[in-house]
C-alpha cells in the first residue's frame, strides 16, 4: 500500500505523527481499530467524531487500494496493467520531490490592490501579507514569498499546483490524483514566488524584489484603465532588472463586464507595445474566484523556463531579511545561531562550509566583514543539505542572534571566504534616464542629474543614497552611503525624489569601482 496516514483524508502531518507516536502505523492498523480504541488513546486532536471519521476515511482509502488491485483482470498483459500503478508511482514520486527545493523564482509585480497577493492565495493557500501593519492597512509592505509544485495530468492535459489538487481532491481519495479524471498525477517542479508590494512609496522593495526574479506576472486590474502609474513603473523595473520572459495576468474579470474586459484588454495590448512585454501572453482571470488558475500555471511552464545551473560559479547568496529566532528568555545553552534568508544568486552552499557576510558589520567608520559556518538550510518546512539558486532559503548560522536581529543585515551579500566583490564607498555609473517620470499621474520630464543630488539606489536586495559628485561626459561618479558590496554586473535602478515620492527614473551600469 503505497499511502500512509497523511493521505487519510482529514489527517494532518501532526495527527499522523501523534498516531504514530500512539503505536498506530499503517492506514490497515487504523482502519482495523474500533472507535473506542482509538478515543482510548488519548491522541491529542482526535475525539469521539475525528475518530469515527478517520476511521471510515482510512477504510475508503483502503478499499480503493483494493479496488484498483481487483479490478485489473488476471489475463490482462503486463502493459495493461500499468496505468493502475501509475497512481501509486506518482503517489511515491510526488511525496519525495515535494520535498526538494524550488528551482525557479515567479515575480508577481503590478500597480497596489490589482490582486498579486491574492493571486498567490489561489496558487498556494498561503496569504503572504503576514506583518500586522499590512493587514490593518490592506496592502502588502514587504515581499511576500510561497512555494509550490507544479503537477501534471497527461490524460486532460491540464496542469495544476498541488495545493489546487489538494483543495479538490474528494473524500478518501488519494494524493497526487487529478481532481477531474481521477489519474495519476505528474511531477513537473517546485518553484517560488516573490510577491512584490504595489504601493507607490514601496518601489524600492519591488525594487530589490526583481533582482531575485527569473521570470513574472505583471497584474493588471480589468476594472481600472490600464496603465496606471505602478503598472508602468514595475515594468520597467522588469526591463532594468533584465526579465524578459512575463506573463501578463488580466485579473478580476469577475468585477466587469464583458465588453468592459474587451476594452480593457485592448489597452493592454496598447500598452505593451514597444515595451519587454510586448507578445507576452495576456490572461484573463478572476483570482478571488479562482477561474483561469490552471492556465496561469500552463503558462509558467511555457513561459517561465528553469534556470540553467552552473556548477562552477562561485557561491553568492542575497540577503532578504535576518532574525533571531529564540524566544525571549531562552536559556544561554538552548540559543539558536543567527539566521539571514534570502536568494541563492549562483553556485551553492552546503551545511558545514563557512560563510562570509559583507559589506558585515560598522565599527566606529569601517564595516568588518562578518564570518561563520553553516548549521542548517531550510526552504519553507524542508530541510536541505545543500541550496543552489532558487526560492527563498534560510541559512541557520553560529553567528551571535544579536548581530542577524530585525533585518539588520538585510541588502547584504554572502559568499564563501575572500570569494565576495571589494566594499565600495564609490562608483562610476553610465547613467540612462527615462525620457519620463512613469510612476507618478503627471508624467513630467526627467530633468538631467545635478550635482550633490541625493538618488536612491537599489542594486541587489541592497538599497543606498548616492550623492552625485562629477558629472563626467559619458559617466557619473556618485559617493555611497552607507558603503555596499553589489554582485557583480549587476544594474543600479536610480530613483529620485519627486513631488515627496522616489520615483524611478533611469539605471546606471557600473564602468568601474575604485
Ligand atoms: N473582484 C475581485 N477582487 C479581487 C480579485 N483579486 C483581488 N481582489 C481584491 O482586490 C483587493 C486587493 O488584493 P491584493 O491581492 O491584496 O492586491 P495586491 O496587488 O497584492 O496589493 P498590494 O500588494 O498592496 O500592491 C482585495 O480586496 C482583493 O480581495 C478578483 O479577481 N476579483
Ligand atoms: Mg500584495
Ligand atoms: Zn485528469
Amino acid at each position: 500500500m503505497p499511502y500512509d496516514l497523511e493521505d487519510v483524508g482529514g489527517i494532518g502531518k501532526a495527527t499522523a505523527d501523534r498516531m504514530r507516536s500512539s503505536g498506530i502505523k499503517t492506514v490497515e492498523q487504523l482502519a482495523s481499530l474500533k472507535s473506542k480504541d482509538l478515543i482510548d488513546l488519548n491522541i491529542k486532536g482526535v475525539g469521539e467524531s475525528t475518530a469515527v471519521k478517520y476511521i471510515k476515511n482510512a477504510n475508503i482509502l483502503l478499499s480503493e487500494t483494493q479496488k484498483m488491485e481487483t479490478e485489473t483482470p488476471l489475463k490482462e498483459t503486463k502493459k495493461e496493467i500499468t496505468p493502475k500503478l501509475k497512481t501509486e508511482e506518482s503517489v511515491l514520486e510526488g511525496k519525495d520531490a515535494i520535498k526538494k527545493q524550488a528551482e525557479c523564482n515567479i515575480g508577481l509585480v503590478g500597480h497596489v490592490d490589482h490582486g498579486k497577493t491574492t493571486l498567490v492565495k489561489a496558487l498556494t493557500g498561503d496569504w503572504t501579507d503576514r506583518h500586522s501593519e499590512e493587514q490593518e492597512r490592506g496592502i502588502s509592505i514587504k515581499l511576500g514569498y510561497s512555494n509550490a509544485t507544479i503537477l501534471y495530468c497527461p490524460k486532460c492535459d491540464k496542469y495544476l499546483t498541488y495545493y489546487m489538487a489538494e483543495k479538490e481532491r474528494k473524500k478518501g481519495k488519494p494524493r497526487f490524483t487529478c481532481p477531474d479524471c481521477g489519474g495519476g498525477l505528474e511531477f513537473k517542479r517546485n518553484i517560488s514566488f516573490v510577491d512584490a508590494p504595489g504601493h507607490e512609496i514601496l518601489m524600492a522593495t519591488m525594487l530589490s524584489g526583481a533582482s531575485l526574479m527569473d521570470g513574472a506576472c505583471l497584474l493588471i486590474a480589468a476594472d481600472e484603465d490600464c496603465p496606471q502609474p505602478q503598472t508602468r513603473e514595475h515594468l520597467e523595473a522588469l526591463h532594468i532588472a533584465g526579465i524578459e520572459n512575463i506573463i501578463i495576468i488580466q485579473n478580476k474579470i469577475d468585477a466587469v463586464s464583458k465588453e468592459q474586459a474587451f476594452e480593457n484588454y485592448k489597452q493592454i495590448n496598447d500598452f505593451v507595445k514597444g515595451t519587454v512585454a510586448e507578445g507576452a501572453p495576456i490572461i484573463p482571470i478572476s483570482a478571488v474566484f479562482g477561474s483561469n488558475i490552471d492556465i496561469v500555471v500552463r503558462a509558467f511552464e511555457e513561459v517561465i523556463p528553469t534556470p540553467k545551473f552552473n556548477e562552477e560559479e562561485e557561491f553568492q547568496f542575497l540577503i532578504a531579511r535576518s532574525f533571531d529566532i529564540n524566544r525571549p528568555g531562552t536559556e544561554i545553552l538552548n540559543l539558536k545561531g543567527g539566521v539571514v534568508g534570502g536568494s541563492v544568486l549562483k553556485g551553492k552552499i552546503k551545511i558545514g562550509e563557512e560563510i562570509e557576510i559583507r559589506p558585515g558589520l560598522k565599527i566606529k567608520n569601517n564595516y568588518v566583514p562578518i564570518k561563520s559556518k553553516i548549521i542548517s538550510i531550510s526552504q519553507g518546512v524542508n530541510l536541505l543539505d545543500e541550496a543552489k539558486p532558487g526560492g527563498l532559503i534560510g541559512l541557520g548560522t553560529k553567528l551571535d542572534p544579536a548581530l542577524t536581529k530585525g533585518d539588520s543585515l538585510i541588502g547584504q551579500l554572502g559568499g564563501k571566504p575572500g570569494t565576495l566583490p571589494d566594499i565600495i564607498s564609490e562608483i562610476k555609473l553610465k547613467v540612462n534616464l527615462l525620457d519620463r517620470v512613469i510612476g507618478s499621474e503627471d508624467q513630467i520630464k526627467v530633468h538631467e542629474l545635478r550635482h550633490n543630488e541625493k538618488l536612491l539606489l537599489v542594486v541587489g536586495t541592497e538599497k543606498t543614497a548616492g550623492t552625485v559628485t562629477k558629472i563626467l561626459k559619458n559617466s557619473t561618479i556618485l559617493t555611497l552611503n552607507p558603503p555596499i558590496c553589489p554582485p557583480e554586473s549587476f544594474i543600479f535602478a536610480i530613483s529620485r525624489i519627486i513631488n515627496r515620492r522616489y520615483r524611478l527614473i533611469g539605471y546606471g551600469e557600473v564602468i568601474n569601482h575604485n
